[in-house]
């Protein structure tokens, strides 16, 4: 296994999970029938502690740095910060710059971050020839956090057009608030919402929620922890989300392109398929598609993306993703909602924290440290 150096507090804190227990990644792929895709990280650009990432205008792929500033990456490398919050953000616990995303015409930034409280926060830019444009800024929505962890913040637009949200449960450890389970708060939430119909946002008129009283309209889906990152398949447009466990199941959890939301991925009462000290299975629990412990494979899932490039044909289609502890990049055959394949692709990330889908659906994976890997055909 690679040597694994915290050279600062920043690094070592990000860290999903409580205690970390690594252990050797001694691959344990019981169901890998088929042989791996051969692949190779190739290293495209250092950045500074990058967290997330997006494919921009013009073949560019915009990076987030957790101390909040945003570079662009393209043919002749990484550019100066093009906008820079670190004066409104900090990166003590998991704060800090923590997602970024661009509407599908590229006329609108959308950045994710905690804020000088701590809030969960998304704001908007307007963007004109391939530029932010700083004073067109609004704030989006909103969410105070009661604890500096599972801030969630990965932003995406589905195939629908509508901005998804990912918020972890607030926080501390355990869900003490119940947050999961609680259709009256954000938090533990994946929210979907309309940010060009109204002012600050609008509700879609199909959220699964919308007629019921007690639940808060902004809801896609409930039930997670700390679904860090999450991703639509750019060929069915299938959701994937990889929601950090507790301290003994990290999960991937799958919804199909044609649902119609409200899916209760089951935290705080189950972790992965199991009861969550002494939870009880909701009735409609959707449990993940696919789960791993803590003994071999890692400590804190990065969710990723189905892969759906050119250049790794024996990859299209699988699921890519990884661990914030292992770092080895795997993928998962997912066939009708079922995984049908796990592998080991056999290359490892580092710390990786995230991973970006370019313009041409090739795959980045970020390392925290500072890496960014493209990954290529061995
Ligand atoms: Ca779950």
């Amino acid at each position: 296994m690679k040597v694994r150096t915290r050279s600062s507090a920043i690094i070592g804190t990000i860290c999903l999970i409580a205690s970390l227990a690594l252990t050797t990644a001694s691959a344990d792929e019981s169901t890998a029938p088929r042989q791996a895709a051969k692949v190779a990280l190739t290293k495209v650009a250092t950045a500074k502690n990058p967290t997330a990432g997006a494919a921009g205008p013009g073949g560019t792929v915009w990076l987030a740095e957790r101390a909040g500033t945003v570079r662009v990456l393209d043919r002749r490398g990484l550019s100066e910060p093009v906008l820079d919050i670190s004066a409104e953000t900090t990166t003590d616990g998991e704060r800090g710059l923590l997602g970024i995303a661009f509407d599908k015409k590229f006329a609108h930034f959308y950045i994710s971050f905690t804020n000088l409280e701590g809030t969960s926060t998304v704001d908007e830019f307007a963007v004109r020839h391939g530029k932010i444009r700083p004073e067109t800024r609004r704030t989006v929505i909103t969410q105070t956090q009661p604890y500096p962890n599972h801030n969630g913040g990965d932003i995406k637009f589905g195939p629908d057009g509508y901005l998804y949200i990912a918020l972890g449960d607030g926080g501390s450890g355990g869900d003490p608030h119940g947050n999961g389970q609680n259709l009256d708060t954000l938090l533990g939430k994946l929210l979907r919402i309309d940010p060009h119909g109204g002012k600050p946002y609008a509700i879609p008129r199909d959220n699964p929620f919308v007629d019921d009283p007690k639940a808060r309209d902004e809801i896609w889906a409930y039930g997670l922890r700390n679904p860090w990152r999450f991703s639509f398949d750019a060929g069915t447009g299938d959701l994937l989300i990889g929601d950090v466990g507790q301290s003994a199941w990290e999960e991937i959890d799958w919804a199909p392109a044609s649902s119609d939301g409200g899916e209760n991925y089951g935290w705080s009462q189950m972790e992965g398929n199991h009861p969550f000290r002494e939870g009880t299975e909701p009735a409609n629990h959707v449990p993940p598609v696919h789960e791993y412990d803590r003994t071999g494979l890692g400590c804190s899932v990065t969710g990723g993306f189905v892969y759906r490039g050119k250049a790794i044909p024996a990859l299209r289609g699988q699921y890519v993703y990884s661990d914030y502890c292992d770092g080895t990049i795997r993928s998962l055959r997912i066939e009708n909602g079922k995984v049908t394949g796990t592998h080991d692709l056999g290359v490892n990330g580092g710390e990786v924290i995230s991973f970006v889908q370019g313009g041409n659906r090739e795959l980045y994976a970020l390392d925290i440290g500072g890496s960014v890997y493209r990954i290529d055909r061995a």
